[in-house]
């Protein structure tokens, strides 16, 4: 860290996502600095270095993680290299956010973990951003709170416009539910026990090959129920609701009504159209989160064992979806590290 105290952040892939994180350190986080760039497309990386003031370009992410201004890792990298990423930063003992999936399969996960568990305290923080969202966090506080009593049923819809060539029925779970699997968890402080996939006669909008739209319904330890529609191309806009049902109450986030507006006899208002702009203040929420606690020397967030316990029920997910049938989930026991 700098004499002020600025963080020095690697991070790592310059996609879609990790471009936005460079941008968000730079111009939106206080006490964070962008201190280095990796990705495996050089031209990328150096385009993006020559942007930033102190900023070096990387191709591989365990040179960024010896560089001496570099404090934390951010990995915005595709999930398949993660792992090898978190690996060598707990080598480092350096503070981690990973974007999600923590890893792709819950074999990794466990591996991940076990190296944490090996350096005797928590390192990562991972990105499931929905937990930085206003909406989500005042719904937490209320189920929190019980006004409502016992959470019985919570009922979500996940739209997005459309799905990138090459989307599988896999990564409707693996990419997309994955969020509620999380929300899930975080909201009711509940796991999930089976996972059901019912895939209705697809929407003639959806491309070959693909179940669209899809119902999930999830059980949980505590005995609620939930359902997910997940629905990635649905055209018109990018929604994420949850509606969550209490022994006295409901309570819906989501609606998305930002601006109203009245107009020769109709009254309207405007659809988010992509991730990126429905959650951008929960993503600056989550960074500067990790940044604060990062520099008080403290990790919070989601854990090892939220990516972990997500990947299992992904893995459950996948298989419901592929067989029809109600599946359970099989998760090791939790470790002290992270009760
Ligand atoms: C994407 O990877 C995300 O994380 C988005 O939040 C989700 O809505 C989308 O379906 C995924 O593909």
């Amino acid at each position: 860290m700098t004499k002020q105290g600025t963080l020095g952040v690697a991070v790592i892939g310059t996609g879609r996502m990790g471009a936005d994180h460079v941008r968000r350190i730079t111009d939106v986080t206080s006490g964070a600095r962008v201190a280095a760039v990796v990705d495996i497309d050089a031209e990328r990386a150096n385009h993006l270095a020559g942007r930033i003031d102190g900023c070096t370009a990387y191709s591989d992410p365990a040179a960024a993680m010896t560089a001496p201004e570099v404090d934390a890792v951010l990995i915005a990298s595709p999930g398949p290299a993660h792992e090898a990423a978190l690996l060598r930063a707990f080598e480092h003992d350096l503070p981690v956010l990973c974007e999600k999936p923590l890893t792709p399969d819950a074999t990794s996960a466990l591996r991940v973990m076990e190296a944490e568990q090996k350096l005797g305290h928590r390192r990562v923080s991972v990105g499931f951003m929905r937990r930085y969202d206003a909406e989500y966090l005042k719904l937490k506080a209320l189920l929190d709170g019980g006004r409502f009593g016992r959470t019985l049923m919570l009922h979500c819809r996940h739209r997005n416009v459309s799905t990138p060539p090459g989307f599988t029925n896999q990564m409707t779970i693996n990419d997309s539910v994955v969020h509620e699997i999380d929300t899930t968890r975080w909201l009711l402080d509940q796991e999930i026990t089976a996972v059901t996939v019912l895939r209705p006669t697809p929407s003639t909008a959806a491309p070959e090959a693909l179940s669209d739209p899809q119902l999930v319904l999830f059980e949980t330890s505590g005995g609620a129920v939930v359902d997910v529609e997940i629905f990635v191309n649905c055209g018109f806009g990018y929604q994420v609701q949850c509606e969550a049902v209490g022994e006295s109450g409901s309570a819906r986030i989501g609606d998305g009504h930002h601006m109203v507006t009245n107009s020769a006899g109709r009254w309207g208002g405007e659809i988010d159209q992509d991730f990126v702009s429905r959650f951008a203040d929960a993503y600056d929420r989550e960074v500067q989160r990790w940044v604060d606690a990062t520099r008080r020397g403290e990790t919070e967030g989601p854990s090892v064992w939220d990516g972990y316990a997500a990947a299992a029920v992904c893995e459950a997910g996948v298989r419901a979806q592929t067989t029809g049938e109600r599946t359970a989930t099989t998760l090791v026991e939790r470790p002290a590290l992270y009760r």
